[in-house]
């Protein structure tokens, strides 16, 4: 019998990896932090393919409510980093070492606490650079093909559980190289995000002369980091990565500058305060990078304050 697949994190990612599911043949249910979803037991996620809207499907899904217990074989979380611990925790009891767990999530430093917590888990990572956004309620825009990477630390081969997903339409390949997959990952977001967030600019301005010293700055600070950290290969090519995928998504307004302008929440601390952590290891001096976190954390607390307080 084939295993059933859970998603955790219907937001715009996990909503494009359940309707390719779907379409596959694969009906993953929905587990929903939303309380208003979980009273019900169906429900509806539109997906579009073009920004004007031709070209949408809609697809049914159950939802598993919070009372459920039965067992999850297959999960995949796509939850913002700083919410993954407390939603993995929120099903532990559904959990055990039989079950395979895909976490699809920005930053790094979210999984220590939770494999010392869940020690008999066993967790997959991976990263997508498939662009997707939420036009309204559970209505989402497929607004760019990418490639979503899926790996576990030493395991060279992928396992039989992966099958499915390379029945997706999505284009997703098992990678040997996880580790490294995501800081490269990670410090392409340290480059990019936090400074689109400071100057409320899209990726593409990062490009222009006038942002070429802080880009080439972080850059060479990345650089040193990577370098200690064992990715010679990141560290030398840091600079030109970087400008590719400025040109690449430079209509894009990053995940961060998304998050502050809507005053929420944003992954600072999984991605530029994740980085600086290792610099610190490895004693490296990275002050633009520390400054950028330092800014765009003080602006997440105001955000934390103002949602508390609504
Ligand atoms: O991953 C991204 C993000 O916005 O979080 C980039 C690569 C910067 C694309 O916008």
């Amino acid at each position: 019998m084939k295993a059933q697949w859970h998603v955790l994190g219907a937001g715009s990612v996990g909503s494009l990896f359940a309707c390719a599911m779907n379409e596959a043949g694969i009906s993953p249910v929905l587990l929903s932090k939303n309380t208003r979803n979980t009273a019900r037991s169906r429900t509806i996620l539109m997906l579009q393919k073009t920004s004007d809207n031709e070209d949408s499907a809609s697809c049914t899904f159950a939802i598993s409510p919070n009372s459920d217990t039965a067992p999850i074989e297959r999960l995949l979380v796509t939850t913002k980093a700083y919410d993954v611990h407390d939603a993995i925790c929120q099903v532990a009891h559904r959990l055990d070492e039989n079950s395979i767990i895909v976490i699809l999530v920005n930053g790094m430093g979210f999984m220590t606490p939770i494999q010392q917590q869940l020690p008999h888990l066993n967790f997959a990572l991976g990263t997508t650079t498939e662009g997707a956004y939420r036009v309204k309620e559970n209505h989402f825009c497929h607004a760019g093909l990418g490639i979503t990477q899926i790996g576990q630390s030493g395991r060279m081969q992928a396992p039989s559980w992966f099958s499915s997903w390379s029945k997706l339409s999505l284009n997703c390949s098992w990678t040997a190289n996880i580790d490294e997959i995501l800081w490269q990952k990670l410090v392409i977001n340290c480059a990019i995000n936090p400074l689109t967030a400071r100057h409320r600019c899209k990726n593409g301005d990062l490009a222009l002369p006038e942002r070429a010293t802080e880009v080439n700055f972080l850059c060479d600070e990345i650089a040193l980091v990577s370098r200690a950290q064992g990715y010679t290969h990141i560290a030398d090519n840091i600079h030109q990565r970087v400008q590719d995928v400025i040109a690449a998504t430079a209509n894009n307004k990053s995940s961060m500058l998304q998050d502050t302008l809507a005053g929420r929440r944003t992954e600072i601390q999984y991605i530029s305060r994740y980085f600086l952590e290792c610099a610190a290891q490895h004693a490296v001096s990275t002050p633009l990078n520390a400054a950028l976190c330092h800014e765009i954390q003080k602006s997440d607390q105001l955000s934390i304050s103002a949602a508390k307080s609504t």
